[in-house]
């Protein structure tokens, strides 16, 4: 039987549901191409700040059996860097930029530019990064976020994203997801972002294994697998209007089927590929197509958001 793993959303094409996760592969003008050139459905820029980043000191990534910790510290290169690169793009495939500047004023001085360029991506504007130090994940306070999508929504005219942090009580889902049904500009919510500030250790040296924050970190991988998905289908539940982009946790085609069984329209890759580089998405493509032939769909929308409960 053959199956269709293409999707449209927001009036994009996608002949696949799989795209980087912003962090990984997408720095560099070279990494993006590496990911355009790949199976990829869509690529996503690093987020990006008004002046370049190095970032923070390194070892700031590193990962184990079960998933990463990283504590990268925002480094990239400038927001012009990527919409340049976004205003040279020609690949027939969508390109998103995620954007988090240090403060309002900056995305909505970034975002005005984008507006004002007319280049053909979408704003991913990242609400959660978890390791700048002395400076909490703006989506973890309400108002903040409040006001940041008004000032946002009277700035930038056409539709945008935003990454969000992962929430772990059905409250908080709740309530964020009532803040963000009142946005019409938001299209999509990206969830979720690294699970903030988890610490790993290496036993024999008994020392943390990256050098950040003492050694704080965001966790990917399996380690965030169950968060992530429920995010997703909470989200998903909540705000039947909006578009939910799954991250986390998905390193085959089992965990990509997961995450749009739950709700997700399209989905990230992050520290899989990170550790397999773009291959990855040829081969997680590849097995997403056998389960759904095994299960007998030829499509996503046959299976999305059709999770069972007991
Ligand atoms: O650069 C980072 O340290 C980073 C960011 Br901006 C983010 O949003 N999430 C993450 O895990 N790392």
């Amino acid at each position: 039987m053959a199956v269709d793993l293409s999707l449209e959303w927001l009036g994009m094409r996608m002949a696949s549901p799989l795209y980087n996760a912003s962090g990984v592969m997408c720095r560099t003008r070279e990494e993006l191409d590496a990911v355009a050139g790949s199976a990829a459905g869509a690529l996503i820029t690093k987020s990006c700040t008004l002046t370049p980043r190095e970032g923070n000191p390194e070892p700031r990534y590193h990962a184990t059996a079960l998933g990463s910790i990283n504590s990268m510290g925002l480094p990239n290169e400038g927001y012009p860097y990527y919409f340049d690169y976004a205003q040279q793009f020609d690949y027939r495939k969508p390109l998103f930029v995620s954007v988090s500047g240090m403060s309002l004023e900056d995305n909505l001085f970034m975002l005005a530019d984008l507006r004002d360029r007319h280049l053909p991506c979408l704003p991913e504007i990242n609400l959660s990064c978890p390791n700048l130090p002395g400076k909490p994940q703006l989506a973890y306070d309400f108002a903040a976020t409040a006001e940041a999508l008004e000032k946002i929504s009277q700035v930038y005219p056409g539709a945008f994203g935003v990454k969000l942090p992962p929430y772990f009580d059905p409250v908080h889902f709740a309530q964020m997801a009532a803040l963000l049904n009142r946005f019409e500009g938001l299209r999509f919510v990206t969830c979720i972002n690294s699970v903030g500030n988890g610490l790993l250790i290496d036993l024999a040296s008994e020392t943390t294994l990256i050098s950040p924050k003492g050694g704080l970190g965001g966790l990917g991988g399996d380690y965030v697998l169950p968060t992530a998905l429920a995010n997703v289908r909470e989200f998903a539940r909540l705000m039947p209007d909006k578009h939910v982009i799954g991250c986390g946790g998905i390193k085959s085609g089992a965990e990509a089927f997961m995450h749009i069984l739950c709700g997700a329209t399209a989905v990230q890759i992050g520290t899989c590929l990170h550790e397999e580089g773009v291959g990855a998405f040829a081969r997680i493509q590849h097995e997403l197509a056998e389960l759904m032939a095994q299960k007998g769909y030829q499509c996503l929308a046959d299976f999305r958001g059709r999770l069972k409960t007991l």
